[in-house]
């Protein structure tokens, strides 16, 4: 039988309290795992997404001052190296994120206005999550082009750690490239290919997601002012995508050192690469371009066995079986 898949944006409200890990416990070796007022200040932020259904205004947070400074610690960390790590692509999102949604290392941006921007310029739309959803539900929502975020702060003990997707990763490791309609549009065939597929099935779109949507590089024109990295000739260099490495001060100059190993993007193979979780990453994939490697995922997602045909339409927000 096929799997349960949502078919209206409404169907999306049935993932607010399907939380798999941490959304209301925090494990105990996580950096707020002690600390009470941490956890009542995470409880807090959780109970509100766990609330909100389809149609609402998108919660606002009022960050406290100590959250403000993890925050600008992030972000001053990691927009010294975007200019040199970043893709291009991402480099033309960031100052208009700056300009339209008050990217600035002394706020924190809210999803509101952040949904408002990506929904101008692609369709894409936040919704708040109370932590890791299942795969299968994370991806599913991808298909109508709606991102799970979290809007939590990891502790302030480590700022430049956190075991679990918290607000700076979302912010700004994933939201720039969802302004990107080729991005976008890759995002959407990872989703659309996850609705009703078997649990194998799930398993390796996961696997893609995971070496492209958090941890892809990709080959682009040599900028003359910028680094060169490993995998890199005179006309090309790799640069960073992958919101894992976005927002990751130091795993985003690990990947383009020359200790990992790059392979070209094949969904094929990608798709049942193993991968460790809480290291930096051995291996990356390296797509050509997001157009190319939408082709490519559209070309993998027919090799999966599926009974039938979705497409997705945005003016009823629904997905169409064929
Ligand atoms: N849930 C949430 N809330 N955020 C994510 O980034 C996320 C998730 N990633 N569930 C998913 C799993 C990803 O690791 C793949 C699809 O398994
Ligand atoms: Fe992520």
């Amino acid at each position: 039988a096929t799997p349960w898949f949502p078919r209206k944006m409404r169907d999306l409200d049935t993932f607010a309290d399907k939380v798999l890990e941490m959304g209301e416990e925090l494990d105990s070796d996580h950096p707020g795992a002690r600390d009470l007022a941490y956890r009542q200040r995470r409880a807090e932020i959780t109970r509100i997404a766990k609330q909100y259904r389809t149609g609402q205004p998108l919660p606002h947070i009022d960050y406290t001052e100590e959250e403000v400074v993890t925050w600008g610690k992030v972000y001053r960390h990691l927009t010294q190296l975007y200019p040199t790590h970043a893709c291009r692509e991402y480099l033309h999102v960031f100052p208009l994120l700056e300009q339209n949604c008050g990217y600035s290392d002394q706020s924190i941006p809210q999803i509101e206005d952040i949904s408002r921007f990506l929904h101008e310029c692609t369709g894409f739309t936040l919704r708040p999550v109370m932590g890791l959803l299942s795969s299968r539900d994370f991806l599913n929502a991808l298909a109508f082009r709606v991102f799970h975020s979290t809007q939590y702060i990891r502790h302030s003990s480590k700022p430049l750690y956190t075991p679990e997707p918290d607000a700076c990763h979302e912010l700004l490791g994933h939201v720039p490239l969802f302004a990107n309609p080729d991005f976008a549009a890759f995002s959407q065939e990872i989703g659309l290919a996850s609705l009703g597929a078997s649990d194998e099935d799930i398993a390796k779109l996961a696997t893609i997601y995971w070496f492209t949507v958090e941890f892809g590089v990709c080959r682009q024109p040599v900028d003359p002012t910028g680094s060169t990295a490993s995998g890199a000739d005179a006309n090309s260099q790799i640069r960073a995508y992958g919101a894992g490495l976005l927002s990751s001060f130091g795993e985003l100059e690990y990947c383009l050192s020359d200790k990992p190993k790059l392979l070209p993007f094949d969904p094929s193979k990608t798709c049942v690469q193993e991968y460790p979780i809480t290291q930096f990453q051995p291996v990356y994939f390296v797509a050509d371009s997001f157009r190319d490697a939408t082709e490519k995922v559209r070309e993998f997602a027919r090799s999966l066995y599926r009974p039938f045909d979705v497409r997705y339409d945005p003016f009823s927000q629904t997905i169409e079986v064929l």
